[in-house]
């Protein structure tokens, strides 16, 4: 077989760009090389319908062994009893949770994507905001999760479940205050920590377990792992529903590559240089919002707890997307992101997300974090200045190269 070189030479391209572009993608990460070795392993060859010891397939015995083994360190990693890893991502896990638990028609109440929620917690493009009939609670006016408005639409709509968990709130959430507005109304309470895991994994962010009746997950943002999901859960009545909704109901063969990839980003989690990294992350994400707020940008809730902040850039009279552009060619990668009540659609948006995953998991510390805020602060405020645009490049490549990725 001859290699496919034009897929190749884009892979290569594709290294490049990553190596000389610095990513502030709240999402994205870089994983370890044993991380990458597994995924492109003689695994992926396996099919393994079925669980640990009961599979639809002959040959499983080192399957069921990787897969054992991805499970117990999950456990131990979030302090759970239950814990699925076949998911094929986080919305496949979140789908699968929808499945065991509702029934068409149903009620639930989930963030609104334009105050940070998810597309898969009930948005109307989304299945989950189509079979199911979704109402969604948002940001108070201090923009922080506005509890009482969840408690008075879960008591007045009576939801079947209640989702917390977001993709761009910059906030410590309280799950106690999920939990008893739950209890109240009878509803199960799910808790998607896609974007913060690796923080709970570090203890650096409250562990939901305690308080939510399933929790979902990612397993390649903060967790720095492969791209994929997890399902966990303490609540003993729901373990057999969950496994059956992922297979036979809404999945066929687990990915066994991901799986061992997985379990592997566990472990590298349960070392306690996972837990410095995940410091240096806040670390690096407070100082680069704090920066910006120097500088009189404004930022949604006004301060960050997380990996990730929102700048509002409706005062600067650009958009997300002409922020994106712009930054993008300077090797500075960002996405565009909704603010509270976006007057802009998804496509265009009125705000920017800024993560620090990526970048110190480069090695990037907090100076040159702040040295890159100032970077994206002169561009963002001179956005037709061209020559701007080229010296940042030149700079932006000069700090690429002192932190290279390959070496991770
Ligand atoms: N698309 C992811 C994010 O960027 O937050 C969530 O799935």
């Amino acid at each position: 077989m001859n290699k496919d070189k034009k897929i190749f030479k884009l892979i290569t391209l594709e290294q490049n760009r990553q190596h000389n572009t610095i990513n502030l993608i709240a999402s994205e990460n870089y994983v370890s090389k044993y991380i990458l070795k597994a995924q492109g392993s003689c695994l992926t060859n396996k099919y393994a319908e079925g669980y640990c010891n009961k599979r639809y397939y002959g040959g499983c015995k080192y399957i069921n062994k990787i897969e054992k083994i991805a499970i117990i360190r999950a456990k131990k990693l979030f302090k759970a009893k239950y814990v699925n890893v076949q998911p094929h991502s986080g919305s496949q896990a979140n789908f699968a949770v929808y499945n065991a638990l509702l029934k068409p028609g149903d009620i639930i109440l989930g963030m609104n994507i334009k105050h940070g929620g998810h597309i898969t917690h009930g948005s109307k493009i989304n299945i989950s905001g189509k079979i199911y009939k979704s109402i969604t609670y948002g940001l108070n006016k201090n923009q922080n999760i506005d509890y009482k408005q969840i408690k008075s639409l879960a008591l007045q709509h009576k939801p079947k479940l209640i989702i917390a968990g977001f993709s761009s709130f910059s906030k410590i959430c309280n799950w106690k205050k999920f939990y008893k507005i739950s209890r109240l109304t009878k509803s199960f309470l799910l808790i998607d920590i896609s974007h913060i895991a690796g923080l709970i994994a570090a203890k650096l962010y409250p562990n939901p377990l305690k308080y939510a009746d399933i929790v979902t997950s990612t397993t390649h943002k903060t967790l720095c792992g492969p791209r994929g999901g997890i399902i966990l859960s303490n609540n003993k009545n729901l373990y057999k529903k969950l496994d059956k909704s992922i297979f036979p109901q809404t999945q066929g063969g687990p990915l066994m590559h991901v799986i061992a990839a997985k379990a592997i980003c566990f472990k590298e989690a349960l070392n306690k240089n996972f837990i410095k990294y995940q410091k240096q992350v806040l670390k690096n994400c407070k100082y680069m919002c704090n920066f910006f707020l120097k500088k009189k940008f404004q930022i949604i809730s006004n301060k960050t707890e997380t990996h990730l902040f929102i700048i509002n850039l409706t005062n600067l009279k650009i958009t997300g997307l002409q922020a994106q552009k712009i930054l993008n060619k300077a090797n500075i990668i960002v996405n565009k992101n909704y603010i509270p009540d976006d007057k802009q659609n998804s496509f265009i948006t009125s705000g920017i997300r800024i993560g620090t995953p990526a970048i110190t998991k480069r090695g990037i510390k907090h100076k040159t974090a702040i040295y890159i805020a100032k970077l994206i602060s002169n561009i963002l405020k001179n956005i037709s200045n061209v020559n701007i645009i080229k010296k940042t490049k030149y700079k932006i490549k000069k700090i690429c190269n002192k932190h290279p990725i390959n070496k991770l």
